[in-house]
């Protein structure tokens, strides 16, 4: 049976009520299926139609009341935070257990997809993950966010308005955007002859062996279709095929497939030229005053990562004061100050004299939102498989 019909039919078992959620996610898991292959196809089953709309009642003019938040229980004694490594200021954590008397631990990945496949697990015991938009999207079809109490959370509106009610949140019941960013090139501009200005770079034997890529499905691939000019959240076959074909004739070429942790080897000078994110490249740029960022001018991915609350964590309130505490002006400042990412808080941008400023409307030109690809998903999780197994 094909994972697609496997998928549908546990799915279908959930909603006849013969499996709950945990016994369907352990299936899923025990059958092997890909995180892609359980999104695309809750995905598509949830393309029903809609239910009618409910009638207003009264006055047709007056807007629905909001659904009643939760009440949360007092602050818990202890926070487990799932997140991006290099993604948070030194000070952030001890300042907020100091405060809070709130004992927190933050472990670290370095993908979408290495995060989901925790949190499907239902038993990751963490209580704030940190995805990509496209990942919120993910997250959301699989039913895997606590909705957030919105009365727990006064600092809500330092978000600017460009980072409020977001494709992947339009109705900001979910996310909590952390930073902002976008995927390049970082470079040792003392060891290439000229600043790279294409993705080509990667494919030039010149560099052999100094290279690296990252190991992220999305910003990979993306890269190559970037290349040929197609979208970074395309699914179509032949552009996939063509994206497969430029990742494989780089291949020889690159040390390896490595996403932060490379910063070290640019720093050392044992890698001229990586794929990475420009907030982790100016993270390095502050012990080598060589390396810099570049945009291809084919274009690459820009992002907003946000923390949201999984399903069934333990410490929800202890959740809610982190993310009103990271909120705050002053410590969203020490957060972006660190990373070198761009801030989704007005407040905080507005008192950093450096601060990332967001991409004007001539460079969003080169740039573009990664999205949630769907019932494209399997094909992408497929092809990664093919390149990095190749
Ligand atoms: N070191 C933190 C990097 C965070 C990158 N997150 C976004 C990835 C988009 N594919």
């Amino acid at each position: 049976m094909s994972q697609e019909s496997d998928a549908k039919n546990l799915i279908d078992a959930v909603r006849a009520g013969r499996l709950d959620r945990r016994e369907f996610m352990m299936s899923a898991l025990g059958l092997g299926l890909t995180v892609g292959t359980m999104g695309a196809v809750l995905q598509a089953c949830s393309s029903d139609p809609k239910p009618a709309e409910p009638k207003p009642a009264g006055d047709p003019s007056t807007p629905a009341p909001a659904p009643a938040e939760k009440e949360l229980g007092p602050i818990e004694g202890e926070l487990h935070i799932y997140l991006w490594s290099d993604y948070i200021a030194e000070d952030t954590v001890p300042n907020f257990e100091k405060e809070f008397n709130c004992k927190v631990t933050v472990d670290t990945y370095e993908s979408n997809e290495e995060m989901i496949a925790k949190v499907q697990t239902g038993a990751s015991g963490y209580d704030l993950v940190c995805p990509s938009g496209y990942a919120v999207t993910v997250l959301k079809h699989l039913d895997l966010m606590e909705k957030l109490s919105k009365k727990y959370l006064p600092n809500y509106g330092n978000i600017a308005p460009i980072f409020d009610k977001t494709v992947f949140d339009p109705e900001n019941a979910f996310t909590v955007p952390w930073q902002w960013g976008i995927t390049g090139i970082a470079y040792r501009k003392d060891k290439l002859p000229a600043p790279p200005d294409s993705w080509a770079l990667f494919q030039d034997p010149a560099h052999k062996g100094k290279l690296t890529m990252m190991d992220d499905m999305r910003d990979n691939i993306g890269a190559w279709l970037k290349f040929r000019g197609k979208s970074l959240n395309s699914v179509k076959p032949e552009d996939l095929a063509a994206a497969k074909a430029d990742a494989l004739l780089a291949k020889p070429n690159l040390k390896s497939y490595i996403s932060a942790p490379v910063k070290a080897q640019l720093i050392a000078g044992d890698v001229f030229a990586a794929q990475l994110w420009n907030g982790d490249t100016m993270q390095a740029k502050v012990e080598n005053a060589n390396i810099e960022f570049a945009i291809p001018k084919e274009g690459g991915a820009i992002w907003c990562d946000s923390m949201v609350i999984p399903k069934g964590a333990k410490n929800v309130r202890a959740a809610h004061e982190f993310l009103n505490y990271v909120l705050r002006p002053e410590v969203g400042a020490a957060i972006s100050t660190f990373t070198g990412y761009g801030s989704p808080n007005a407040k905080a941008t507005a008192s950093m004299p450096n601060a990332v400023a967001y991409p004007s409307a001539e460079q969003m030109k080169l740039l573009e939102y990664q999205e949630d690809l769907g019932e494209g998903t399997s094909a992408w999780d497929q092809l990664w498989t093919e390149i990095k197994s190749g």
